[in-house]
């Protein structure tokens, strides 16, 4: 009787065990959505992203200046905080590099020794994937932040003439010229000509301050020296930089348990004469072979990628799955002159059906202890979110529409791949 009974409990104990691994590998090998959240001060709140359906926040302590430490109470008091309002930080982004470290002069090594120290303290803290980036001077680009896309809500773009025009005609950047065909150097001095006083104001504004990661913003002064550091260094010495970050980087990631994942450049070609080295699948191939393990990750940003001509964002997903730690889903119309319009995120150049297909299969395939996040990486401003101030490219109905539609995506392709 005692055996019966004995036999009767430990066989539901190991059911109940096998439900529960069950339901964990369904849940490791799946993707899970995230969100970015600036913070306190972001208009879009924590329970804002709960609404939007999201379980992963995607965030960083961006009140501390690049180069100073990420202390570990801070860390968890913000961890805390996501984690009252039923959320989870699931990816830190950005932890950004310094200057002085992307171009080694200055005080480089104290700069890296701080970085290391902040990834210490974030690993102990728990966290186990970081998103940065190598871009030089600037994070992303744009020429407008309000583009009207035709349905009443406005988009980022990039307009190649536009740049062409500060570049050549108010940031005055020695020898720029070599930089553009003759044609585009006469319409970009046409569109300069047309353009009024704060128009230009307003066009330096959008370009040098794209620091979407930071609280610090640069003015025309300090962002011409920052440039100016970059003189002499070409991609090869650039390659050679980052080569030496990640051998200072890395065994502290991997000691700490920190999956790397480097963001691609955005936008993924040359600008302002500077060295651009995540650009293409080369690029990243390369990149990936300077230190080939785990921790030394991408996070594809399908968006900022699929602006160049030749990019293959679902081939990139095939070749360097293993190696993607986060995701980036986003969508862009592109021209054939460089110029791009951030689209909705399943219309546009990139054919969001086969990358969310790769991904899905991708998940499944990762021996992974927590599922691959993915968040929509901007989304237009749009309804109520034209009557209120959002980081540009951060709306909330925006980026709602674009998980929503994600999602929707996700779930049909894992169903039909199912049946
Ligand atoms: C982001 C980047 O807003 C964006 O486009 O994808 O700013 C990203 O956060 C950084 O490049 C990562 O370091
Ligand atoms: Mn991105």
């Amino acid at each position: 009787m005692a055996y019966a009974l004995y036999f009767i409990v430990q066989s539901a104990l190991n059911e109940l065990l096998w439900q529960k691994i069950e339901f964990q590998s369904f849940i490791m090998n799946t993707l899970e959505q995230t969100w970015r959240w600036f913070g306190p001060k972001d208009p879009v709140t924590l329970l804002h992203v709960k609404q939007a359906g999201a379980t992963g926040v995607v965030t960083a302590l961006h009140h501390i200046p690049i180069g100073e430490v990420w202390p570990r109470d801070e860390i968890l008091k913000r961890k805390n905080q996501i984690e009252s309002a039923g959320l989870t930080w699931s990816v830190v982004e950005s932890l950004p590099v310094h200057e002085d470290v992307k171009t080694q002069t200055g005080d480089f090594q104290k700069y890296l020794d701080r970085y290391k120290q902040s990834l210490a303290n974030i690993g102990k803290c728990g966290l186990d994937t970081l998103c940065y980036n190598f871009m030089p001077v600037l994070d992303w680009t744009r020429t407008q932040l309000n583009t009207p896309f035709g349905d009443g809500s406005m988009a980022l773009s990039f307009d190649q003439k536009t740049f062409a025009a500060f570049d050549l005609f108010i940031f005055k950047r020695t020898n720029a010229c070599e930089d553009y065909s003759d044609n585009l150097i006469s319409e970009a001095e046409h569109k300069f000509k047309k353009m009024s006083e704060p128009e230009k104001e307003e066009l330096t504004n959008t370009i040098i301050a794209g620091l979407p990661g930071t609280d610090e913003h640069f003015d025309f002064k300090k962002f011409k020296k920052a440039i100016r550091k970059y003189e002499g260094i070409d991609a090869d010495a650039y390659r050679s930089n980052i080569e030496y970050f990640l051998s200072q980087i890395i065994p502290v990631a991997c000691e700490n348990n920190i999956k790397m994942a480097i963001h691609p450049d955005d936008p993924p070609f040359d600008i302002l004469g500077l060295p651009r080295i995540i650009s293409s699948s080369d690029d990243i191939r390369d990149f990936l072979s300077m230190f080939n393990q785990p921790h030394n990750g991408l996070t594809l940003c399908t968006g900022s990628l699929g602006a160049r001509p030749g990019n293959n964002v679902t081939a990139m997903i095939r070749e360097f799955g293993d190696k993607i730690h986060f995701v980036h889903l986003r969508n862009v119309t592109s021209y054939a002159d460089q110029s791009f319009i951030e689209d909705n995120h399943l219309e546009g150049d990139i054919d969001m059906f086969e990358v969310m297909k790769a991904l899905v299969e991708l998940a499944e395939k990762k021996q992974n202890n927590r599922p691959l996040p993915f968040r929509p990486d901007h989304g237009h401003r749009m309804l109520d979110d034209l009557n209120k101030k959002v980081n540009h490219g951060y709306s909330a109905i925006g980026r709602l529409r674009g998980l929503a539609e994600l999602r929707g995506l996700e779930l049909g392709i894992r169903k039909s791949l199912k049946t």
